[in-house]
């Protein structure tokens, strides 16, 4: 099998809508200028919430080639959530991914093991592929190695998922994120190829081979190269990077 790469932008919350059509504007020009071949590599958007229709927008009008996400969504479809934001609106929106458990949301917003299976269930409802983020704090590195966490988050989330079903994993070590200090490429590849065993285990053998499982905390131009020779890394979720346009689509062209 052939698993296509998948770089995504995670903006995080940066990025107000304006900010967001000429960085969109500035990336697909400067993907063109290259002469960037839109099949080689899949390219993705995480832009805030408030963003996304203005996005969604820029890229029907102008034919950009890139997939749409959100960052979260709720585990719930409708009703009495103040402040929460349905898969079904997002599904509306075109967007094809949304991204699920970031550290980010563990850490700050309290989510669990729990609260991130039924947000994987959330979006499989509205048929939106959950990009599903594990990682390791510094602490857990410590204590249980590398893998015992990571594996641990993803049996969860993926708990009750049908076989054959289409996800997207993100290798996030907490330690690495936007820290400057990448795991290494073997590193990755480690944790990665455990995790893959875990899809099998999960949803199937046929579908693990499908899975990109991507790799993310740090990745820069001068680091994504040794990232995707591994087998195991089918591409990176980016955090900081993806908000410098040059940077970016450096990361997306790893190959030239
Ligand atoms: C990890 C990553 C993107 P950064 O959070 O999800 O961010 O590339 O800034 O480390």
């Amino acid at each position: 099998v052939t698993r296509t790469p998948l770089i995504a932008g995670n903006w995080k919350m940066n990025l107000d809508h304006l900010q967001a059509v000429a960085l969109v504007q500035k990336l697909h020009w400067t993907l063109k200028d290259a002469k960037h071949d839109a099949d080689s590599v899949e390219v993705a958007v995480f832009p805030p919430f408030t963003d996304v229709r203005t996005v969604q927008t820029l890229l029907d009008a102008d034919k950009i080639p890139f997939a749409l996400g959100a960052q979260d969504l709720s585990a719930h479809d409708s009703g009495a959530y103040t402040g929460e934001v349905s898969g079904a609106f997002l599904a509306k929106l075109d967007c094809r991914y949304v991204i699920i458990g970031h550290s980010e949301r563990r850490e700050y917003h309290a989510e669990t093991d729990e609260v991130v299976a039924a947000k994987v269930q959330a979006a499989l409802r509205h048929s939106l592929v959950p990009v599903i983020c594990v990682g390791e704090t510094a602490e857990d590195l410590q204590t249980h190695g590398a893998s015992a966490v990571p594996v641990a988050q993803l049996t969860a989330a993926l708990a009750g998922v049908a076989a054959g079903t289409e996800v997207v994993v993100a290798y996030e070590p907490v330690w690495a994120i936007g820290s400057g200090q990448a795991a290494t490429p073997e590193q990755a590849q480690d944790v990665c190829a455990t995790l893959r065993e875990v899809v099998a285990e999960s949803i199937g053998a046929d579908a693990a081979e499908r899975t990109r499982i991507l790799y993310g905390g740090s990745v820069k131009s001068g680091n994504i190269a040794g990232f995707m020779r591994q087998p195991d890394v089918d591409g990176a979720l980016v955090g900081g990077a993806s908000l410098v346009v040059d940077e970016f689509a450096a990361i997306i062209r790893y190959q030239k």
